[in-house]
């Protein structure tokens, strides 16, 4: 899948940077989630190349400057507040990134000009008068086949029928973006890489999107409607849209331009590996960024993964509505691990995603059939070869498909336990050698599955490895078979998990 230069150039990997109108939810935590598996995943089984790891928050823009005003703050001492939330939330979640970016920092600032000024002087900018539907909440501009009439409570207005956002009837002198110069080179790349938009689904409607008409991109606002942004350089009656600011954050966060001594080595970063992204800003990573990346001559993303959203009464969870789920909450009461797991399992199988992740407190726990299990079954499994379990898991992971990679791991703890039980080494006539060979095959199943486990509960995989006496160095996932690597001295009478104080059964 990979070719040779990529394979080679250290791991990128990002989330979305998120609005800070508001405090984190599960959705948000969701992402982070999934991108800081691949991140730790890609540590244990490539670490030579190094690993970088973005987050962090997008900060301008009318729907901020809103949402500041209506709390009383100024915009950048609101920013300030509810950025630390993220930063809380991250750190609290134990997310392994490397650097959060703010949109309002100074080097963004200054990328972002410098992107504007590239794309201005190869000719890809040009003024005129634009109309259409804006929603403030989605930040961006929709046509008249995007938007729906509704009449609700006596008043007529217009939402936009892919998001269900109001919009209103905007017109403006913007700049604008010649987006449609790159219908037929994006189109080209995306037939050609059909692994650069996963799921298949989402490929399919990147496609589709860029098989039609591909209007030019409006890419500022009036500074008189918005000022909390950045200025278009050379005219100070004008804003950098939010979306093309935003969107820079995964050069910047690399050190683009690479022009000073600190930032010039950072370009072997570019371009990210994977990038994480909910389902309703597929059309900005998939379309506008690729096709601004082109224009300055950059590499595209390798793979965008495209997850669906956590919904309540088959509404999204969202900021802007309130009805969310608390994920400082979810992780004080459950445990951190048992909640990575959670959003890693039930929001990790992304190919056959019904398009919504119900959250719900009563979400079913993992159905697993105890297996049958034989010793000799076992140890076919955790041998070091296309069927043995450390190489499966890796397809599952190089496939972006990790609730599959998940569910092997599990199956094989569930396999190891059945056996286990089955045999009942403590029992009083169990042969010498049988207690033997399943007290062995059992340290080693343990010893392997935590190495896998590493990525998704990074503490208790720990904690597992510490109790089975496994040096550091003999974790990465090339230890994660049968005779490549051996458990050490034992700490007895470790217990990873209790049940929570909330717990209910049934
Ligand atoms: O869109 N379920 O920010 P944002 C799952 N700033 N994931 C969800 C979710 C849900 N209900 N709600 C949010 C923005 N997310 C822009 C992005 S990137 C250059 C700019 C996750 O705070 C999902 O990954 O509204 C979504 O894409 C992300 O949070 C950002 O949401």
């Amino acid at each position: 899948r990979f070719n040779s230069t990529s394979a080679n150039k250290p791991y990128y990997v990002t989330t979305p940077i998120f609005y800070p109108n508001s405090v984190p939810h599960i959705g948000h935590l969701h992402s982070l989630v999934v991108a800081d598996v691949f991140a730790r995943y890609a540590r244990i089984s490539r670490p030579v190349q190094g690993v970088h790891f973005m987050t962090g928050t997008d900060e301008h823009g009318l729907k901020i400057q809103q949402a500041a005003k209506a709390k009383g703050f100024d915009p950048q001492s609101f920013c300030d507040q509810l950025s630390q939330h993220f930063r809380n939330l991250v750190s609290k979640a134990n997310i392994s990134h490397t650097r959060f970016s703010r949109t309002t920092e100074r080097d963004h600032h200054e990328a972002v000009e410098y992107l504007w000024r590239e794309l201005d002087t190869k000719g890809l900018i040009y003024k005129d008068m634009h109309e259409g539907w804006y929603s403030i909440s989605d930040e961006c501009f929709y046509t008249d086949t995007q938007v729906t009439h509704v009449t609700a409570d006596g008043q007529d207005y217009h939402i936009s029928t892919e998001t269900g956002s109001k919009v209103e009837w905007t017109q403006e002198e913007n700049y604008k973006f010649r987006l449609s110069a790159f219908r037929e080179s994006l189109l080209e790349h995306f037939k050609n890489h059909p692994m650069a938009v996963y799921p298949e689904q989402f490929h399919a409607e990147v496609v589709a999107t860029l098989s039609g008409t591909l209007a030019d991109l409006s890419v500022s606002r009036p500074r008189s409607r918005l000022s909390w942004g950045i200025q278009v350089p050379n005219d100070p009656e004008h804003t950098i849209y939010v979306w093309i600011d935003a969107l820079t954050v995964y050069l910047s966060a690399t050190g683009y331009p690479w022009k000073s001594d600190k930032s010039v080595g950072k370009k072997a970063f570019w371009p990210p590996n994977l990038q994480i992204i909910g389902k309703d800003i597929l059309r900005f990573h998939a379309i506008y960024f690729p096709a601004i990346l082109q224009a300055l001559g950059l590499p595209l993303t390798q793979q965008l993964l495209t997850h669906s959203h956590w919904t309540v009464d088959k509404r999204k969870m969202s900021k802007s509505v309130g009805n969310v789920a608390d994920p400082l909450q979810a992780i004080d009461e459950l445990g951190l691990d048992a909640v990575r797991y959670y959003l890693a399992r039930v929001g990790g199988r992304f190919k056959d995603d019904v398009g919504a992740y119900q959250h719900s407190a009563k979400h079913a726990s993992s159905q697993l059939t105890p297996p049958d299990c034989e010793a000799a079954t076992l140890l076919k499994t955790l041998r070091d070869d296309d069927q043995g379990l450390a190489r499966i898991v890796d397809r599952h992971m190089q496939n972006l498909e990790l609730a599959d990679a998940l569910d092997r791991i599990m199956d094989t703890l569930s396999k190891v336990n059945t056996l286990l039980t089955n045999t009942a080494p403590w029992g009083r006539d169990v042969p010498a050698e049988t207690v033997a060979e399943t007290h062995a095959i059992t340290l080693e199943t343990l010893r392997i599955c935590a190495i896998l486990l590493q990525p998704v509960i990074p503490d208790k995989a720990g904690e597992l490895l510490d109790a089975l006496g496994i040096p550091k160095d003999q974790r990465m996932t090339e230890y994660a078979a049968l005779g490549h690597g051996q458990v050490g001295a034992i700490t007895p009478g470790v217990c990873l998990f209790t049940l929570p104080k909330t717990a209910t059964r049934g």
